[in-house]
């Protein structure tokens, strides 16, 4: 069809998930991530371009947006944590990171490409918040203020550009098995495999699979806000 999908944090978890499945439904992909070998294997099996970006570096979004000439679907999914302490404890720099990748980063890749998506005549933007978007817990003051940030961001946008024709999707998904917990964790495996006791957790491709659906209804249909958890996950940690 010639429609493109630009996806962020496509190098592994949900992003590579949703390049697949959007690849799938025919559009041409467009995946952007700093792991560019990665990047560049999740390519080549589905006829994408990978294109290096880091969200957290204005110079790196322009370069990335200046090779993407038109865009009908922008996913929003680069983000994650860093550290879970209480906020007596809390790392500035840490906390500096999620703001910066959720929320800075989500701000500049749709300002970068809003006109694109509004000159498509059938844009849509997705975010990929979290259940931590509505929810605070102990120890996550940091990801818990940024999705809600990042949330807010996304919403306030689907307002603004009212009238205009660009759907708006806010996909808050609940714990899924990616690199996630892990970068959170700081690279120990045994405390991110603990997030998952007692569940099955979603893969990135359940994930996915319910972005597909929300980008393939007809284009005067939006699905505003969809959160997907576990079955036998009820609160968010
Ligand atoms: O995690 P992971 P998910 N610039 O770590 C990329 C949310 N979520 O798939 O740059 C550009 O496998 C990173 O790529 P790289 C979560 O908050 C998840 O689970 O190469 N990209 C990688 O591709 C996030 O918003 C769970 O390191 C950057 C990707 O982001 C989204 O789901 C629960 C970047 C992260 O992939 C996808 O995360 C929940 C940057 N500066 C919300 N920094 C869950 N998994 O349980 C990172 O509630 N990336």
């Amino acid at each position: 069809s010639g429609r493109v999908a630009v996806v962020t944090g496509a190098s592994s978890g949900i992003g590579a998930a949703t390049a697949r499945e959007l690849a799938e439904a025919g559009f041409e992909v467009v995946v952007g991530a700093r792991r560019v070998e990665r990047l560049e294997e999740l390519a080549t099996e589905i006829g994408g371009t990978a294109l290096p970006l880091d969200v957290t570096d204005q110079a790196s979004v322009d370069a990335f947006v200046a090779q993407v000439p038109r865009c009908d679907v922008l996913v929003n999914n680069a983000g994650g944590a860093k550290g879970m302490a209480p906020i007596s404890d809390a790392v500035e720099d840490d906390w500096r990171w999620m703001w910066e990748t959720n929320v800075i980063g989500t701000l500049r890749m749709t300002k970068a490409l809003l006109p694109a998506l509004v000159a498509s005549g059938d844009g849509h933007v997705l975010t990929v918040t979290s259940v931590a978007a509505s929810a605070v817990y102990d120890n996550g003051g940091g990801y818990t203020s940024a999705k809600h940030a990042q949330g807010a961001l996304h919403r306030t946008l689907r307002g603004e550009l009212l009238g205009r024709p660009v759907r708006f999707t806010e996909i808050a998904p609940g714990a899924v098995e990616t690199e996630f917990s892990e970068v959170r964790f700081g690279g120990d495996k045994d405390r991110a495999a603990k997030v998952y006791e007692g569940m099955t957790p979603l893969s990135g491709a359940d994930v996915a699979e319910v972005i597909a659906f929300a980008v393939t209804r007809p284009s005067h249909v939006n699905l505003d806000f969809i959160e997907i958890k576990p079955r036998d996950q009820h609160s968010a940690t």
